[in-house]
């Protein structure tokens, strides 16, 4: 369901061999190459690290030569643009069209209808029983293509955007009366399904336009895939030999069913044949172990908006419980949690799991947390569909094309270019970690990032960054498990700290956040107001000044995160352990030389057995102890008493900034009721306090701190996308790629 794409005319330029013949040309012709590509809108067609996961694959699937392609929806309305006003968010319309859609092949020729609603009815005719699908509205899926450029190769791949028309025609003068109203209503029903993304990550809504969407999504995909195989091979008896179809979380699952459909009601295939194509084409990505995060669709909602595909879903679910009775005789606990109907509700990951031949987690941890845990009793009887793929991200856009400083000091060390198509290249920076002059070298640059970013913020904001001071940035969506609150509470409980001993403060910090909070999500954005109360009452104050400071940049998208992963020196990956599946923005952070302040979780865990502890700043519970200490039954009030000046700092917090604004619901939601402090903020908080008065103890030995840099840089490179896709290429869809 997304692709977060950000800009594309750099990174076009830049796998075609173009960027410095059009950065000359722009310049020749009177522009500045950097406000020509400042012009261009991101393409936000995704919230988080899911959707921006999607567009690092499908770079990496072109460039490594993979036939693929991606399918989403043209959303007319990407990610909401953030504005902060009196410290608060607000949401905006983000028509990208305007100008991204210089990038999109309008593909009328290839449209194809989607049914909604309706009544079926069976009935058999010449001994076959067939399908009549009466009643239904239909919408039209329009393609609008976009050419993804591979690095240093003549391979494209297609990703094909989904635009929702009504099929009737648009002068609805010619409508008879009666028909009229009921006319309008479908056309603004069918174009209101591309209209906007759901910009939620990791709460999921279970609005009927989100089903709509969903549906329209994958009918549209799938007839198309069958249509072009049947163009090919001129049967469908094969289908699984040419096609791995991967389903990026439970979003696209109604694919599962209408591929079904289609076998069974357009190809005339019997139930066996039809199911043992399905089983063989599908593979699922998990992206999330949060129980509220994991989606369900009511089932009268289902029945009425797609009955065909919820007759066939209870078909499915019916032979699935058999099986799983012959699995787990009288085991009936198990049986019930791998239920796909369940309380009136349709359970998308147990269809997928059920129907899927791969699952995958997306991290070590995250993996052994699915096995042992969420879907421990799949796992009990289908061992062999359980996967790891750790996530990667591009590196050629978030280490070559954000950094040249960093990209032209990588290909003086390591000889060439040649890290470009094999990451693991990095690993030859190693031999550089005792090079003085390497290391300053690192050093020079990071600190040039730093003076690119303060130019940015001057600009945009009219605040001056300290360029002095630590760059200490928390960059991603705002959640609770990721505990932008902890990082605000110690920076709190440094205020106080800075008052009490103005000259204890050797190292001058700058801290920085940027997120957007779900526009439903009323405790995150409680949280950013707090961090921009906190950040406002930290300016006023003199004793401040050239010490401590706070800004959170607003409207936290593709663009931005390309200005401030360069110059960041350390990076907030500070979720619960448990929680974080992967993580993604971790490994930019690394790659671009930042040292990592983070708890053991998500890909935390394989970055930490990367660089060793010496070159990063671990803290807090692991994901077990964190388990158990829930089950122990957790007393946060317990704690506040046992470490110095926290209970000073939540004071702070409830009673707020100076501003007239109090946050005692955020500081109840720490510490009242049996759910207090769900998140374990007061439980890591000494421990996180420690980390970083270790990292600012290490901070003024430039050298030593450029080492770590180098070496975090050095062992990103299985960080790669390309190393994870190759996995996936390997051990999911057995494809052969680039050497
Ligand atoms: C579902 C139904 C209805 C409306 C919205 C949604 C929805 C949309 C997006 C639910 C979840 C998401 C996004 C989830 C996400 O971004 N997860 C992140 O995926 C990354 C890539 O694997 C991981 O690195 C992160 O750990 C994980 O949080």
């Amino acid at each position: 369901m997304e692709f977060l794409l950000g800009r594309s005319l750099l990174k076009n330029a830049f796998n075609l061999g173009l960027a410095e013949a059009l950065r000359g040309a722009a310049e020749e012709l009177g522009f500045s190459a950097a406000d020509l590509m400042e012009a261009e809108p991101d393409a936000g067609l995704g919230s988080g690290g899911l959707g921006r996961l999607a567009a690092c694959y499908l770079e990496s699937m072109t460039t490594l030569e993979i036939p693929a392609a991606g399918y989403s929806i043209c959303y007319e309305l990407g990610i909401f643009r953030q504005k902060i006003v009196n410290g608060q968010q607000l949401e905006l319309a983000d028509p990208w069209l305007e100008a991204g859609e210089a990038w999109l092949v309008a593909r009328p020729d290839e449209a194809v209808q989607v049914r909604f609603g309706g009544t079926v009815t069976g009935y058999w005719e010449n001994g076959r029983h067939n399908i009549r699908h009466e009643g239904y509205v239909s919408v039209l899926a329009v393609p609008r293509d976009m050419m993804v450029a591979g690095f240093a190769t003549g391979h494209t791949n297609l990703l094909r955007l989904w635009e929702a028309r009504s099929p009737h025609p648009s002068d609805l003068s010619l409508y008879a009366a009666g028909q009229y109203l009921r006319a309008v209503e479908h056309q603004v029903m069918a174009e209101t399904i591309s209209k906007v993304l759901y910009p939620a990550d990791s709460h999921p809504e279970g609005k009927a336009l989100r089903l709509r969407q969903q549906y329209f999504l994958v009918s549209a995909t799938v007839q198309h895939i069958v249509r072009t195989h049947k163009a090919r091979y001129g049967t469908v008896h094969n289908f699984q030999e040419a096609h791995v179809i991967q389903i990026n979380d439970t979003h696209p699952a109604l694919a599962i069913p209408e591929l079904l459909r289609i076998l069974l009601d357009e190809e005339g295939l019997g139930w066996d044949e039809a199911w043992n194509i399905v089983t063989h084409t599908f593979a699922y990505t998990n992206h999330t172990v949060l129980p509220e995060a994991l989606e369900c669709w009511p089932q009268p909602l289902m029945e009425r908006l797609l009955p065909r595909i919820w007759q066939l879903i209870r078909e499915i679910s019916g032979r699935y419980q058999a099986g799983l009775e012959r699995c787990f005789p009288g085991g009936g606990h198990k049986v019930r949690e791998l239920a796909i109907l369940w309380g009136g509700q349709v359970r998308m990951a147990n269809l997928c799991i059920c129907a899927c031949f791969a699952v995958n987690g997306v991290s070590a941890l995250h993996t052994d947390i699915l096995r042992r845990e969420v879907f421990h009793a799949a796992f009990l009887c289908t061992p062999e569909k359980f996967k790891c793929v750790t996530n990667g991200v591009d590196h050629r856009r978030w280490l070559a094309q954000i950094n040249p400083g960093l990209d032209a000091l990588v290909r003086d060390c390591t000889g060439t270019g040649d890290y470009l198509l094999r990451p693991q290249a990095l690993e030859a920076l190693e031999r550089y970690q005792n090079d003085a002059g390497v290391l300053s070298r690192l050093g020079d640059i990071k600190a040039g990032n730093k003076l690119a970013l303060r130019d940015y913020v001057l600009r945009e904001t009219g605040i001056a960054l300290n360029p002095e001071a630590v760059f200490d940035v928390q960059a991603k969506r705002l959640h609770e498990y990721k505990r932008q609150l902890l990082n605000a509470l110690h920076i709190t409980w440094l205020y106080h700290r800075l008052h009490d001993e103005p000259n204890g403060f050797s190292v001058p910090r700058v801290f920085l956040f940027a997120a957007k909070a779900a526009p439903g999500y009323t405790a995150a954005k409680e949280i950013i107001r707090l961090i921009c109360s906190l950040a406002a009452q930290i300016s006023r104050d003199p004793l401040c000044r050239g010490r401590l400071q706070v800004v959170f940049l607003e409207n936290y998208r593709v663009s931005l995160a390309e200005r401030l992963i360069p110059a960041a020196e350390l990076s907030e990956q500070i979720s619960t352990a448990g929680k974080e599946a992967s993580g993604t923005g971790n490994m930019k952070f690394m790659m671009n030389g930042a040292l990592t302040i983070g708890t053991l979780d998500g890909s935390n865990v394989e970055l930490h057995s990367r660089v060793g502890g010496e070159n990063m700043f671990l803290f807090g519970l692991h994901a077990d102890e964190s388990k158990r200490l829930r089950q122990q039954g957790y007393r946060p009030r317990d704690v506040c008493g046992r470490v110095p000046g926290l209970r000073e700092a939540l004071d702070h917090i409830s009673s707020g900034f100076g501003d007239g604004v109090r946050y005692d619901a955020l500081l109840s939601r720490l510490l009242d009721g049996p759910d207090a402090d769900e998140y374990l903020l007061l439980a890591d908080f000494d421990s996180y306090r420690a980390a970083h008065a270790r990292a600012m103890d290490a901070y003024p030995d430039k050298e030593r701190w450029n080492r770590m840099a180098l070496l975090n840089i050095a062992r990103s490179g299985v960080f790669a996308a390309d190393r994870s896709v190759r996995e996936y290429a390997r051990e999911i869809w057995g494809v052969p790629m680039r050497e």
